[in-house]
């Protein structure tokens, strides 16, 4: 645990030192976003005692009910980033389209996409959800027209900056923009994120694998026998694995993040490309483990090398520990197959 207290303002401005040319911009675009999480983060923690619970009886474009909280968190964000003047257009699980800067506001050479609040089924019942977001530069930063739909295309790799907040037992901040994995907790008495875990890094290897099992008899057949191996006892003790499932990406990966494993949410029968959305879930998600010293892939290459071609596409995802997704994309490509790993069930 680092024992300084530096607030998440101040490890901006100390992370701004490092780039010269930095002109500052960037800085107040992380600032306007912190106040947008910590507005988020109040709102969760009370959602139980002010009706904010339950749905709005709308349904977004992705044909799921819209949670009153999913639309306060979009336009607390819309609200406090549409004006600061650092980015051109946004994109956003609630938005079908591009999210528009004012025409009244001054436009920036940034671009944010987000998921106000992922896992947003698993509000009525208090189980930790999150906020995703990542940054990227305008594909022409000379220009400040609107932002375009090409410069929300972009691949992954191309993120300035990407992270999420997780509303859990506290609420943390973990972000990154290249120079490693820094994580800050909310200490509501004071109203700051103070920096608690820097520089976190992703064990090499796990023993814990997170994906919905339920969908296993939908699954690629190689991907029952990758599952299947874990869980089958090996002499070394190092299978099999334990499961463990929250049903929000944000808190899966954080778990993974801290513990190790692989978390997955595979292509199936009824899902041919997976369920979770690559720019403004996987990707952000991809880039943090990534910079941790993980893995990212879609079973075939990596996610972050990925050209998206729409805002909303899906995408399969392996991510986790280095070793436990090179295992498993081998596995997908038939290189692994349980008979040969299968050990002796001696245990
Ligand atoms: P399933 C939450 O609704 C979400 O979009 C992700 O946060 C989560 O990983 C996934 O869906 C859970 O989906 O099909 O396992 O219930």
């Amino acid at each position: 645990m680092d024992r300084r207290l530096v607030t998440i303002e101040r490890h901006i401005a100390e992370q701004q030192q490092q780039f010269p040319e930095a002109t500052g911009e960037f800085s107040r675009l992380l600032r306007d976003l912190t106040l947008a999480l910590r507005i988020i983060a109040r709102d969760v923690r009370r959602a139980g005692l002010t009706d904010l619970l339950g749905s709005t009886r709308v349904v977004n474009i992705h044909g799921e009910e819209v949670r009153k909280l999913d639309e306060l968190a979009h336009d607390v964000i819309f609200r406090a980033m549409d004006h600061g003047g650092h980015l051109c257009v946004m994109a956003s699980e609630e938005a079908e389209g591009l999210v528009h800067i004012p025409a009244n506001y001054r436009r920036g050479k940034y671009v944010m996409v987000f998921d106000p609040l992922d896992g947003s089924s698993n509000i009525d019942a208090n189980i930790t959800i999150g906020t995703i977001f990542s940054i990227y530069r305008r594909l022409d930063e000379s220009l400040d027209t609107p932002g375009t739909v090409e410069d929300i295309l972009q691949p992954g790799y191309r993120q300035v900056c990407a992270g999420y907040a997780v509303y859990g037992s506290s609420t943390q901040l973990v972000y990154t923009t290249g120079l490693g994995v820094d994580v800050f907790t909310f200490d509501p008495t004071i109203g700051e994120f103070l920096l608690s875990h820097p520089k976190v890094r992703i064990p090499p290897r796990g023993s814990i694998y997170s994906v919905n099992e339920g969908s296993f008899a939908l699954w690629d057949e190689r991907l029952q026998q990758y599952v299947t191996y874990l869980k089958t006892p090996s002499p070394d003790g190092r299978r099999p694995y334990s499961l463990r499932y929250v049903g929000t990406a944000v808190a899966d990966v954080h778990r993974t993040l801290f513990y190790g494993g692989i978390f997955m949410y595979p292509a199936s029968r009824s899902a041919p490309r997976g369920k979770l959305r690559l720019i403004y879930e996987v990707n952000p998600l991809a880039k943090i483990i990534t910079e941790a010293g993980g893995r990212a892939s879609d079973g075939t290459g990596n996610i972050l090398d990925i050209t998206p071609v729409d805002i909303h596409q899906r995408t399969p995802v392996f991510m986790g520990s280095a070793e436990d997704v090179t295992e498993v994309e081998q596995f997908l490509q038939g290189i692994h197959s349980f008979q040969q790993c299968a050990d002796v069930e001696s245990v």
